[in-house]
């Protein structure tokens, strides 16, 4: 039980302690009621955490509450996934943190394994539609190929992310960052932009010699041969 006491030195240099706040061990008496399994500690540091420093960056571990909590709004996008049904598949987010951005999702429904995700280039979720280039109507086609950022043209392109795993039960959860991109690139793209699940994984052109001596083809250079898209989130 934690108890605030105060270090007391008398003239003859005998130390004594002394309560001097009892209210703390009222509140400890209230934690011990909880039925969570957790014990409260005395020892600082340990459960309950607690942020002692500067405030946490917005959407680090450690800000409270979700990723974002505390950013401005000009300075987070959070937007809904939808997957191939039209249905909600989770949540995605994006918190500017400093020089880079911090990219939370939070996915449902989808098919255990690793997918490939990035940011699209057109603000489009649509289902069965076709990509701006043309061609045959396929699922979120409508969000274009991948994100470059201005001025960027080389492989990864700006908007690729890291994989998403997704759990037997078809839940997925994600935390990951990246400079490559910026809120206001995100949000000021002309056509607008979108994050978009992929159906297989990512080889981000990562062909070895032996298989592809001239170097991957142009089709594992747009999509890291992660396939078809599952999921899709306008960013705005
Ligand atoms: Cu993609």
């Amino acid at each position: 039980m934690a108890l605030l006491t105060r270090r007391d030195t008398n003239t003859a240099g005998r130390v004594s302690w002394r309560v001097v706040a009892p209210m703390v061990a009222i509140a400890a008496v209230g934690l011990t009621a909880c039925s969570n399994g957790q014990e409260p500690s005395s020892v600082p540091g340990t459960t309950p955490a607690v942020w002692t420093g500067v405030p946490a960056p917005a959407g680090a571990p450690g800000s409270g509450g979700g990723p974002g909590e505390g950013a401005s709004a000009a300075d987070r996008i959070t937007s809904p996934l939808k997957d191939s049904h039209g249905d909600a598949a989770g949540t995605v987010s994006f918190v500017q943190s400093g020089d880079h951005l911090v990219v939370t999702v939070s996915a449902h429904g989808l098919t255990p394994g690793f997918h490939g995700l990035h940011v699209h280039s057109v603000g489009k979720c649509e289902t069965n539609s076709v990509a701006p280039t043309g061609g045959a109507p396929g699922d979120f086609l409508s969000a274009g190929g991948h994100f470059q950022a201005s001025g960027h043209t080389g492989h990864p392109s700006s908007g690729d992310l890291a994989s998403l795993q997704v759990r037997q039960d078809g839940s997925a959860d994600l935390m990951t960052t990246t400079d490559t991109i910026t809120i206001e690139e995100l949000r000021n793209n002309g056509a607008g932009t979108a994050i978009v699940v992929h159906a297989g994984a990512d080889n981000f052109g990562n062909i070895p010699a032996r298989y592809a001596p001239g170097g991957p083809d142009e089709e594992t250079m747009k999509t890291g041969d992660a396939g078809a898209r599952v999921a899709c989130a306008v960013l705005k």
